[in-house]
């Protein structure tokens, strides 16, 4: 059955093997299809910890990660995989040209189709002026191409996938603030009913979000809109003014 994506964390306690402390602690939120959850909060707060719980690169010591009301647990990393499109903060390009990057994971993509996900990334112009365009060399971690196209390209290998539930752990930081926000609204335009999740460090890129969670220490301390949370949540008026 073609899945829907709705995500929820029920309870969810995390911390890595060995350490002393968990980094999450009691995490429960919902992220709806068809709305933009954006997860704020200062550095070490937890957000990646967060996100990359869904598509289970960790899993929690307590409580449970859902999709769809089925636990993640119960699936496989392929199966999730399969549903979810984790762009990391880290982004990682492999050996081998754009076109094997971007298809990596849904091998039938036309070009057409890489083109397009260029274009909602924001990374059509670059990869044009590129001698072989798609077919361009892409060497062992992307180290050939700047961080800010390293982004695009993992931003639009993501859109290649058409995954349900879409995470962004801060993709857009190296992007300039006109070039973010192009993206962002072309992002819109495409994920549709999709579940969107963004990690951001620049608030001014997530105002417009359905749901903002204030993450602080492993905890959630605030959630609602930017103007609800402007008003009544003192940790995220300290990350705005920031
Ligand atoms: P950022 O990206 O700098 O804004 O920070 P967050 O909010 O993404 O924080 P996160 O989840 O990377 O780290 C939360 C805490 O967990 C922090 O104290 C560092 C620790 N931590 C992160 N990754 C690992 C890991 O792989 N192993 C261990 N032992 N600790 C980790
Ligand atoms: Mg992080």
């Amino acid at each position: 059955t073609p899945a829907v994506g709705l995500v929820e964390f029920r309870n969810v306690t995390f911390g890595y093997p060995g350490a002393e402390r968990p980094v999450l602690d009691n995490v429960s939120f919902t992220a709806e299809p068809g709305k933009t959850t954006a997860i704020v909060g200062s550095t070490g707060a937890g957000k990646t910890s967060l996100i990359n719980l869904i598509p289970r690169l960790y899993d929690p010591q307590q409580g449970e990660v859902l999709i769809d009301g089925v636990p993640v647990s119960s699936l496989t990393r392929a199966q999730v995989s399969s549903v979810v499109g984790l762009v990391s903060q880290k982004p990682y390009l492999f050996s081998g040209t754009i076109a094997s990057n971007l298809r990596f994971g849904r091998a039938s993509a036309t070009d057409d189709d890489l083109w397009e996900a260029l274009r909602v990334a924001q990374g059509e112009d670059f990869v044009r002026n590129k001698a072989k365009g798609l077919d361009d060399p892409i060497s062992q971690g992307g180290t050939n191409v700047s961080g800010g196209q390293r982004q695009r390209l993992c931003i639009a290998r993501a859109l290649v996938a058409k995954p349900r539930v879409y995470l962004f752990d801060d993709s857009f930081s190296a992007l300039d603030v006109s070039t973010d926000a192009r993206l962002r609204e072309a992002l819109g335009e495409v994920t549709g009913d999709a579940t969107v999740i963004i990690v951001a460090q620049r608030v001014s890129s997530i105002t417009d979000a359905d749901q903002i969670l204030v993450v602080d220490d492993g905890v959630i301390v605030g959630r609602g809109t930017h103007e609800e949370l402007v008003e009544r949540n003192e940790t995220y008026r300290q990350i705005v003014e920031s």
